[in-house]
């Protein structure tokens, strides 16, 4: 059980999806918001759920340097699969595990051979990200530029790319019961069904909180938000940029 006694609400607990919510895209959050947190976690227990990895993330919201889980009460990356409170790591499963090898073989080979045939006007490394919680498929690669990322997510937001990868996976792979989650701007993750960022709360159900909210900006069905933002559990705030976040957190918990 937490008990966050020094807080003057800790039995609110606030959760940030990370990517359009807390930051620009893979870019770091402004000091403008960073601060915007602490002062919020002076009152209320707070967290991030991002679907990156926790790298990654990391380098995203430090704050001079110090690690993520002393600036935060909760830290889930991945949905959660990798999670800390208070600065320790929770056990949690991982995705090679649940699906196999005999069962992750075929579908690493088909992601592959797909993105192989894809004629996109460019390509640069790393098609597939191995995480603990889940896969991560790019057909540009990950290696790609900030510049050439923003040129692909518009290319793919008029062709369709990425999605038309994803009813093919799900129709081929339906035996897997697994997501196929578009949260970026350059790839969608892969995780068992349910592995979404309703994960997280698992880490918090049982620590007495009696409102959790969550704030996104990806709330929209099929968007990677869109489970944890319509649980019965949370509070759901839906954002357009960082800047809605810092207005909605001065309205409930600042003023
Ligand atoms: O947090 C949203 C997504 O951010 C990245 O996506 P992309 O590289 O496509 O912009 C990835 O880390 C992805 O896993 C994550 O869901």
């Amino acid at each position: 059980m937490a008990t966050f006694a020094d807080r003057l609400l800790p039995k609110t607990l606030v959760l940030f999806d990370v990517d359009g919510t807390l930051t620009l895209a893979r870019r770091a959050a402004s000091p403008e918001i960073l601060k915007v947190l602490q002062d919020v976690r002076k009152k209320v227990v707070i967290g991030f759920v991002g679907g990156s990895d926790f790298t990654k993330i990391s380098e995203q919201l430090a704050i001079d340097g110090r690690p993520v889980v002393e600036t935060f009460d909760y830290a889930f990356a991945e949905n959660g699969l990798i999670a800390y409170k208070a600065g320790k790591q929770l056990a949690s499963q991982s995705f090679i595990n649940h699906l196999g090898e005999e069962r992750y073989k075929p579908l690493v080979n088909f992601i592959l051979h797909y993105i192989a045939d894809l004629d996109i006007p460019i390509k640069r490394g790393t098609f597939i990200e191995f995480r603990n919680g889940m896969i991560n498929v790019s057909p540009i690669g990950r290696n790609a530029s900030v510049e050439e990322r923003n040129t692909f997510e518009k290319y793919d937001l008029e062709r369709g790319l990425r999605k038309e990868f994803v009813r093919v996976l799900r129709e081929k792979f339906a035996s897997y019961d697994l997501t196929f989650s578009i949260g970026g701007q350059i790839s969608f993750d892969v995780f068992p069904n349910g592995w979404d960022k309703t994960y997280a709360l698992r880490h918090v159900e049982d620590e007495g909180f009696e409102q959790i909210h969550f704030f996104g900006d990806k709330t929209y069905k099929g968007g990677n938000d869109y489970e944890i933002f319509n649980d019965p559990r949370t509070i759901g705030h839906t954002v357009k940029a960082p800047e809605d976040t810092i207005r909605i957190l001065t309205e409930l918990f600042l003023q």
